[in-house]
């Protein structure tokens, strides 16, 4: 598979799920779906927190997840644990900043994609230096979903990136909804990126099929 070109990354970011086992109320692989249904256009396995899943109970996890993203032809990514996105054969890695450095990675995952998490202009730009297909920009809103997210940004993180040059495909991530979304779309980002709007939705294919229309 050659590296993603910009213009499918952008499709891909549009309705991004970030979701692990410990972000829902009942089976993870059945909200998965029901997302995937919806409209996610792009899924992140982020396997954090008490209780979350650890050794072969993952490595099942994220095989399982896969090839349900695959059957919705949705590319499958993994967050940090380069390790495992390659045991899976995942589509790609989310790096935060104190991950392990992009080009590292970009070394050891060929084309793979590969995001990077954005909290600055020179941050946006080493991303792309480092050869980053997207960059996650946050958080837009208050999340109670990351404990240790950065202060809030809101939209205008966005905004400044765009407006300091940055051209990489832009998600925004962190407390978002179908009420502030269209905030972020209109400072410049080229999709959402979620997990509560939709994970805890106790309708997740129409918790993301609402996502979708803003999105029109
Ligand atoms: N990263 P929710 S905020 C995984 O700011 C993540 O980089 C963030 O969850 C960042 O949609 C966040 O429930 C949590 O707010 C997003």
């Amino acid at each position: 598979m050659p590296r993603v070109d910009i213009g499918r990354m952008r499709e891909h970011l549009r309705l991004y799920l970030v979701m692990g086992s410990v972000n829902c109320g009942r089976d993870p692989l059945m909200v998965l779906e029901e997302a995937l249904q919806g409209g996610v256009t792009l899924f992140q396995l982020r396997e954090k927190g008490a209780d979350c899943l650890t050794g072969s109970r993952l490595h099942e996890f994220a095989q399982a997840a896969r090839r349900l993203c695959h059957q919705y032809d949705v590319p499958f990514l993994v967050n940090d644990d380069v390790q495992l996105a390659l045991a899976v054969d995942a589509d790609g890695v989310h790096l935060g900043q104190d991950d392990e450095p992009a080009a590292h990675v970009r070394s050891r995952m060929g084309d793979k994609i590969i995001g990077v998490s954005v909290h600055s202009l020179t941050e946006a730009e080493q991303a792309v230096r480092a050869g980053a297909d997207y960059g996650g920009a946050g958080p837009m809103f208050p999340t109670r979903s990351k404990l240790d997210a950065h202060p809030v940004q809101g939209p205008e993180l966005v905004r400044r990136l765009r407006a300091g040059g940055a051209s990489l495909p832009l998600v925004g991530i962190g407390g978002i909804t179908v009420d502030n979304a269209t905030n972020v779309l209109q400072a410049g980002a080229d999709g959402i990126a979620v997990i509560s709007a939709i994970s805890w939705a106790e309708a997740p294919r129409e918790a993301a099929q609402s996502l979708r229309s803003i999105l029109k």
